[in-house]
């Protein structure tokens, strides 16, 4: 597993790998709260505990090419590398300052590196559709492409390379919470994003996106 971001301390590392590691060991039917299912060809694994102040949840979706008829919400637009029924998790844990995001795929191409980051909006038929990345200071300047708004500190990047069977996994810390309803989905990019000024935030292509349902605006807000 790596560590994307700022250092993330031992204890904080040890919950979120117990988060992404419980995301395979929770059963489907497990008595917590769900809300709802992710619709269309995302497997029925939602689960999710948001009291308000701290949140956590996880979300499964194997991908599949975009359909005339159902919403992809776990879409590939480049079958060799994010072949169809290729599997992910995305699990969020929020509390206080912090945000943890995880996130594990399987049935990749063996030894890849992949760039993937939190985007602004949910998938689509289109890889454009998932809209720019989240920043928690927006460059002023779109696409953002300066070192000082595109890092993995004011953005989740979550780069993996997978092993020799296509699996991987990635986590990240960030000091901030999103803004809800502004971080809609995970972009699965082509090769490791870039860090230099003019290209910094690229990774290429973008082959898969899986919508995510990170903070989300309360409706006791009324929002
Ligand atoms: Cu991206």
């Amino acid at each position: 597993m790596r560590t994307v971001g700022p250092a993330a301390g031992t204890f904080a590392t040890a919950l979120a790998m117990a988060a992404v590691t419980a995301v395979t060991a929770v059963p489907a039917a497990a008595a917590v709260p769900t809300v709802g299912t992710v619709p269309g060809n995302a497997a029925p694994a939602a689960v999710r505990s948001d009291d308000g102040r701290s949140l956590w949840f996880f979300v499964r979706g194997r991908f599949a090419p975009p359909g005339a008829f159902v919403r992809p919400d776990a879409v590939t637009y480049n079958r060799e590398l994010v072949p169809a029924g290729a599997r992910i998790t995305v699990s969020e844990f929020a509390a206080g300052r912090s945000t943890l995001v995880g996130m594990k795929v399987a049935g990749l191409r063996p030894e890849h590196t992949y760039g993937a980051h939190v985007h602004t909006k949910p998938c689509g038929a289109q890889p454009a559709d998932s809209g720019p990345h989240y920043q928690d200071r927006k460059d002023p300047h779109q696409p953002s492409t300066d070192p000082a708004y595109a890092n993995a500190a004011n953005e989740v990047w979550l780069d993996f390379t997978t092993d020799g069977a296509g699996a991987g996994a990635a986590l990240s810390r960030q000091h901030w919470r999103f803004r809800p309803g502004e971080a809609r989905s995970v972009v699965i990019h082509e090769h490791r994003t870039a860090t230099g000024p003019g290209e910094a935030g690229t990774a290429g292509d973008r082959l898969a996106c899986f919508t995510v349902p990170f903070e989300q605006r309360r409706e006791a807000d009324g929002r």
